[in-house]
């Protein structure tokens, strides 16, 4: 079994990294056998206005969850990222901007960054944007999108950023769940070469939706677009009309700092609400210890900030750190599959944070696009968003690393604010396919069907015993939902959704979502979703979609169609479905695979039986266990026959 291979922390990260193995075991018992002292001592790395003296006061009661982490402390989580570093480092780089172009490249001090962050805040206040409103942001990874960010931060606005891949439907779904009355986009996105329009999308989610009455627009490509007199304003115009300072607001520790809308197994998506003290702090200690952070250093996150890798690893973790931060705006393979590296060696990259699926899809290219670049910059690589494979493992340490960087196997969720298991590269022997270790605080549990807390070498569902300050406070509008979504299947716990392996060692393999989330090249879904598109469409009956391993995406979509009656199952039919799922929900939503069957298994009380339609699509209908509850058992058969070829 792959478990024995293991590679040794090397000896020069041994001496300079933050925390070794003893210093690492050392801190974790501290960290569980006296969390207030230990979290106490934590607050302090990052500024409060007044400090807190009240740690953790969190129950996990079915009953009454309540999470609440330095409580009487108040600040604000701008200043963290951005004011408090000006006295040391007015001068030095915050962010680096590489866009989808190579040609297009700028950096931004952090003076800069104070002085940008302030006309922008200063935007939204004159747009009547106050403490605690919601603002809507569905940007491009440009410089304004993190500006925008901490704008709202500063003012104490809420932010709910919306990545850009997502439809006109899914804006106005979210707008419509936090009520937000402001929107900051941009005229247009530049992706691998293709225009995104963003502001078109916009348009169209305000159709369908009331209540937006202005919308930002930050000119990227410059192209023209509809401007609704009254409601549309470009930024550039209005930040000529507002003041240059803008003072930060004073924020407690558990006032909303963000809502992050994400898919779970069933419902529309839920708005994970995090906080400001407890979130900063979590952020700005993972970053600084996962990616060892050290002054100076050059760090790449590569995810979007419309997802949470990008919320808690390009702007809250780096910045509060005083990090240099680099956003690029394009894609792993434009120009060329060479591009990751080829920014490394531009921007000199000490510390690359990217997804297996990346790494799979650059794989298979061939080494020849990575040993052209030298690479030489790189320290650490790190890993996030779903299993990595111990085959893109090596490769990402063999072909990328040159056998010299240790990979860091980040395993987090939204709701956890920040990395909970995780290898420290000074401590930990890697183990190719594991995430390691627990985080400072972090205590995983592996549970059985019933519960039951398993010990030893063992396998089942990850729960965590208890509250670290990064976890989400609520799902937004809706404490119910968050209660039964996380705390009731275990009571007493928090449950991930995750399946996990514990081996000899305590290492956890962190196995993938055992409810029904599907996770597409790091893009997390609910199969639900995606099968209420599909029953949108006049010709669909009847829906189920589920996942089946996919050699790049991790996980592909696999949709079981049934037509209305009169209705022919043809190849147009097929394309016009991906096409109007990918309208619906958004381009990564589209199905891999569409079958077109006359039924679905179900019991007789009507239920489908998807754990037969997961095997069928994983073509593993030798064993598809007991079927004898079915209502009519021979609709399986039919699925067998006509399932669709992966190839
Ligand atoms: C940060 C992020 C969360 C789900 C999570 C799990 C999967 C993330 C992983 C991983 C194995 C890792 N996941 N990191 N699985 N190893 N290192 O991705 O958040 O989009 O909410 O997805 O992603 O299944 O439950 P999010």
């Amino acid at each position: 079994m792959s478990d024995e291979k293991i590679y040794d922390v090397p000896a020069d990260w041994k001496a300079k990294a933050y925390v070794d193995a003893a210093k690492y075991e050392e801190m974790y018992a501290r960290s569980i056998k006296d969390p207030n002292g230990f979290w106490g001592e934590q607050a302090s790395r990052i500024d409060w206005i007044k400090k807190p003296t009240k740690v953790k006061n969190t129950t996990y009661d079915p009953h009454n969850v309540s999470i609440k982490w330095f409580e009487d402390g108040t600040l604000n989580a701008c200043y963290n990222c951005v004011d408090r570093h000006l006295p040391k480092r007015a001068g030095q780089t915050a962010l680096i901007w590489e866009g989808d172009d190579p040609k297009d490249d700028k950096t931004i001090t952090y003076k800069q960054l104070h002085e940008q962050v302030q006309v922008f805040a200063n935007v939204l206040k004159a747009r009547g944007v106050k403490k605690g409103d919601r603002v809507t942001i569905y940007m491009p990874m440009i410089a304004e999108a993190v500006v925008s960010i901490l704008a709202c931060a500063r003012i104490g606005a809420v932010h709910s950023v919306i990545f850009g891949g997502f439809s006109p439907d899914s804006i106005a779904g979210r707008l419509e769940d936090c009520k937000s009355t402001v929107i900051v986009t941009a005229d247009e996105g530049l992706r691998g070469g293709r225009k995104v329009p963003l502001k078109a999308n916009v348009d169209a989610a305000c159709d369908k939706v009331g209540g937006v009455n202005t919308v930002i627009v930050v000119r990227r490509t410059g192209t023209a677009v509809n401007m609704e007199p009254g409601r549309d304003f470009y930024y550039d115009d209005l930040a000529l009309t507002v003041p240059a300072e803008c003072p930060c607001e004073e924020m407690s520790a558990e006032d909303p700092l963000f809502i992050l809308y994400t898919s779970g197994s069933t419902g529309k998506p839920k708005g994970v609400l995090h906080t400001t003290g407890g979130y900063l702090l979590y952020a700005s200690m993972t970053h600084q210890y996962v990616f060892d952070y050290h002054d100076g250093d050059v760090y790449w996150c590569t995810a979007d900030v419309g997802w949470v890798t990008g919320h808690s690893y390009i702007i809250y973790g780096p910045l509060s750190n005083g990090a240099i931060s680099l956003v690029f705006e394009g894609v792993p393979n434009y120009p060329t599959t060479s591009r990751f590296w080829e920014v490394c060696d531009k921007h000199k990259v000490n510390i690359i944070y990217t997804a297996p699926t990346a790494i799979r899809a650059l794989m298979q290219g061939g080494e020849g696009p990575v040993k052209k670049t030298s690479r030489q910059s790189l320290r650490l690589l790190g890993s996030v968003g779903e299993p990595i494979n111990p085959e893109a493992w090596e490769w990402y340490y063999h072909v990328v690393g040159d056998d010299r960087c240790p990979i860091v196997d980040t395993w987090w969720q939204t709701e956890t604010g920040g990395i909970l298991i995780t290898p420290l590269p000074g401590a930990t022997r890697l183990k190719p396919g594991s995430a390691t270790r627990p985080f400072f605080g972090v205590v995983p549990e592996i549970v059985d069907a019933e519960g039951k807390v398993l010990e030893g070498a063992t396998s089942g569902n990850l729960c965590i015993a208890d509250s670290w300050p990064g976890q989400m406070r609520t799902v937004y509008g809706d404490h119910q939902r968050f209660i039964d979504t996380y705390f009731k299947t275990y009571p007493g716990k928090y449950f991930t959704g995750d399946g996990c392996r514990r081996d000899a060692d305590g290492y956890y393999w962190i196995t993938g979502r055992v409810d029904d989330v599907i996770n597409v090249s790091g893009h997390r879904m609910g199969t639900a979703e995606v099968e209420s598109a599909l029953v949108a469409h006049a010709k669909v009956s009847e829906a189920a979609v589920v996942g089946y391993p996919h050699d790049i995406k991790g996980q592909g979509i696999y949709a079981y169609v049934t037509l209305m009656a009169g209705e022919k199952p043809s190849e147009e039919l097929r394309k016009e479905l991906v096409q109007w799922v990918r309208k619906e929900i958004g381009p990564f939503a589209a199905p891999d695979l569409i079958q077109f069957s006359p039924g679905l298994p179900k019991t007789r009380s009507g239920k489908i039986m998807r754990r037969i339609l997961r095997k069928i699509a994983e073509d593993e209908f030798g064993n598809l266990g007991d079927t004898t509850t079915l209502a009519d058992p021979a609709v399986v058969d039919d699925l067998i026959n006509n399932r669709q070829n992966k190839k």
